[in-house]
């Protein structure tokens, strides 16, 4: 299987070149941000719970995101492998996805990290609120998404550089230019 870890800041552009990936590599996309927002939109209980951590731009429990990670992860032999977009945030959520993949004698085999200045941050998730209307993009919910980033989401950066697994990509350019980095990572692997 191809398991690929794709992580960055909200708004580094995660959610957009996963659906690249999904279409090149034929992947399973799994993004915990996507599943909430349903959740949420459906009314249901979990959703609920999350959207008062989520309209903060604070993390959902560690608890809470690794039971949907379990419900989702499923072995196939038939299945090229799976992208994790949004996840893990925390070095609980890396530990855990460690071990359910252990459990089946699978890996992560590359953590893509998508490397953005903040100002650039900062626009794409205001441009992105006005057109969507997604509750967490306002500007002080933004502020306080990157400072969770930096305080409890990137050090998973030295947890993943510690397996040899981290892969820095240049997340500023075109949708285009980024892919084609991403692209050149990839296809090195032997998987
Ligand atoms: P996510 O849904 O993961 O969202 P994100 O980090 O804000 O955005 P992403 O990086 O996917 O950006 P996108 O491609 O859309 O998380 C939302 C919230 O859910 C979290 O804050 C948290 O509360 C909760 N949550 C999720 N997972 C969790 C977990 N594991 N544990 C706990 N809580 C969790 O790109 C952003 C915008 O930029 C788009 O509008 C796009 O069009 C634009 N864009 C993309 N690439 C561009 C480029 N190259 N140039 C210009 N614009 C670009």
């Amino acid at each position: 299987m191809l398991n690929i870890v794709i992580f960055g800041a909200p708004g580094s552009g995660k959610g957009t070149q996963s659906q690249k990936l999904v279409d090149k590599y034929h992947l399973t996309h799994i993004s915990t941000g996507d599943i909430l927002r349903t959740e949420i939109e459906n009314q249901t209980k979990l959703g609920e719970h999350a959207a008062k951590f989520m309209n903060k731009g604070e993390l959902v429990p560690d608890e809470v995101v690794i039971d949907i990670l379990h419900e989702l992860f499923v072995h196939e032999p038939d299945k090229v492998g799976y992208i994790f977009d949004g996840f893990p945030r925390t070095l609980e959520q890396g530990k855990a996805l460690d071990n359910m993949l252990h459990g089946e004698n699978e890996k992560i085999n590359v953590v893509l990290s998508l490397e953005v200045d903040e100002s650039e941050l900062t626009e794409r998730l205001i441009m992105r609120g006005q057109i969507s209307g997604r509750n967490d993009d306002t500007e002080d919910t933004i502020k306080s998404r990157l400072q969770v980033y930096n305080r409890q989401t990137a050090p998973l950066k030295e947890y993943y550089a510690k397996q040899n697994k981290l892969a820095n990509i240049n997340g500023m350019g075109t949708i285009g230019e980024i892919f084609t980095r991403i692209e050149k990572v990839v296809d090195r692997l032997d998987y």
